[in-house]
């Protein structure tokens, strides 16, 4: 679950009936072992998560001197919960161990930009990935080709630095940039369908074309935009 608030709880806690419920004793004992080093794994990701945030916040406060109002709406960040760690190794058949999570795995750290106009959404990218200390791994474009469910939004995972006192760790964060309306449909869809695997074909017709009409609301608010931005000059 991704949240505007920084989570500054002690630390994820493991919620063991769910564990005992898909893995068998020696994998159990194997995590219980891994306690020490998972802990250390889930704090150099929430630095890695506080990098990229404080990133875009730059950006965004840069953008706003610039043009006079702010391109992001909102920023939200999660850390994957162990209970989703161990499913997602379980399902594809890994060990469960700090490195195998660090090698492995790429959205562990995830930060939500959350952009008024599709046009926001790839400047951001665009200023975000050209930072000497960003690399770009992957990049999804579901705006330009949206998932057969009508899901959209772009998804960068990128390595970035955290500065340790003794070390410059790279960490790798999964990035999504999308705008209100999309972060509004995948949030519905995701509690209705996303994961549960549920079939009734009509609801996900009606989502898919939600889907299609908040798209299409997209570019017509980004046209008005464009038309006052050149009534402003
Ligand atoms: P959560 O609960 O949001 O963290 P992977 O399985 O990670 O190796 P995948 O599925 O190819 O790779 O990654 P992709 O397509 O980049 O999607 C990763 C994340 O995007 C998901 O994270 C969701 O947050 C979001 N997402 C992708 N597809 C959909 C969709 O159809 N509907 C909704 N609502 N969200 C989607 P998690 O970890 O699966 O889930």
């Amino acid at each position: 679950m991704y949240e505007e608030k920084e989570n500054t709880s002690s630390g994820p806690k493991l919620d063991k009936a769910f564990v005992e419920s898909i893995l068998e004793n020696d994998a159990i004992e194997q995590i219980l072992n891994q306690g020490e080093a998972f802990r250390t794994l889930m704090a150099y990701y929430k630095c890695a998560i506080m990098e990229v945030e404080t990133k875009f916040n730059v950006l965004n406060t840069e953008f706003s001197l610039k043009y006079d109002r702010n391109p992001i709406e909102t920023i939200k960040s999660r850390l994957k919960s162990p209970e989703s760690i161990i499913e997602k190794l379980h399902r594809k058949e890994l060990e469960f161990s700090a490195s195998c999570i660090e090698r492995e795995l790429s959205d562990i750290a995830g930060v939500r930009v959350v952009c008024a106009f599709p046009e926001d959404i790839y400047e951001l990218a665009d200023c975000f990935l050209k930072q000497d200390d960003i690399k770009l791994i992957t990049k999804k474009d579901y705006i330009l080709h949206p998932k057969e469910n009508g899901y959209r939004s772009l998804h960068l995972i990128v390595q970035t630095p955290i500065f340790l006192h003794d070390e410059k760790r790279p960490m790798r964060v999964e990035v999504q940039l999308r705008t209100i309306a999309m972060d509004f449909w995948a949030s519905l869809e995701h509690r209705i369908y996303y994961k549960k695997g549920q079939n009734n074909s009509e609801l996900r017709r009606e989502l898919k074309e939600c889907a299609e009409i908040s798209a299409a609301l997209d570019i017509r608010m980004q046209d008005i935009r464009s038309q006052l931005d050149e009534t402003e000059c």
